[in-house]
């Protein structure tokens, strides 16, 4: 059955794989299965069409047959369940594995997301420069947390799973603070993500299409 997500026809970020495409790309290529990208623009993003499969108008989403989904969690956790490779077969080892996935999205992701929001979106603010090292020391502080539990294993809970695929992708959203590097065993982490043949086959795919020239004017 065909999978099609969709994809920002531009990312803002220009192609360094901070668009959350980039981590259903990833699981898609861990589990070896093709898939095709619809490009949005943001206009799109917020018209009827797209708004019957993602009701906040935001990519990514994911179409298979039948079954219409949005949310990276959902979508991540649907691939891993349904195919193998991201999720282990036996019981607990398979929910701790859902949990990091969890955790990578309900507890680490908020604080960095809260930081990109204050840099890109509250700069001009005249309360901006008291209220960043809040922000940034919400990062630290849950970042603080996750390297001691990481140590030095190479992933959160044994072999790679979906759960390193979320938790690598919400910290690669910390890289451009300059915290993530403050703390040399998640980097090390990051890295170890970033070089998996999949992640690197999804970081072409969208860096491609964020490179490619614009698409004619309509
Ligand atoms: N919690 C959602 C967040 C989705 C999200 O924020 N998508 C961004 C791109 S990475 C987006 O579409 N932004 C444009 C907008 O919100 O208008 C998920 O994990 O899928």
């Amino acid at each position: 059955m065909t999978i099609t997500i969709t994809a920002f026809e531009r990312s803002p970020d220009g192609g360094k794989g901070l668009a959350r495409d980039t981590r259903v790309r990833w699981a898609l290529e861990e589990v070896g299965q093709p898939y095709q990208v619809r490009l949005v623009s943001f206009r799109a993003m917020k018209e009827p069409a797209h708004l019957a499969i993602h009701p906040f108008g935001q990519i990514p989403t994911y179409e298979e047959g039948e079954l219409a989904l949005f949310e990276t969690g959902a979508i991540v956790f649907h691939i891993a369940q349904r195919y193998a490779g991201l999720l282990p077969d036996d019981a607990n080892a398979r929910a701790r594995a859902i949990t990091w996935m969890f955790a990578a999205l309900n507890t680490v992701e908020l604080p960095i997301l809260e930081l990109s929001t204050a840099t890109l979106l509250e700069r001009d603010k005249p309360w901006y420069a008291e209220r960043l090292p809040l922000v940034q020391d919400r990062v630290r502080s849950r970042l603080k947390q996750l390297s001691a539990r990481l140590g030095d294993a190479d992933w959160l809970d044994g072999a790679f799973s979906a759960g390193d695929l979320m938790m690598v992708s919400v910290l690669l959203r910390s890289r451009p603070s300059g915290i993530l590097d403050e703390f040399p065993n998640l980097a090390a982490y990051v890295a170890r993500g970033e070089a998996r043949p999949a992640y690197k086959r999804a970081f072409a795919a969208q860096l491609a299409i964020n490179t490619a020239p614009p698409p004619p004017a309509s």
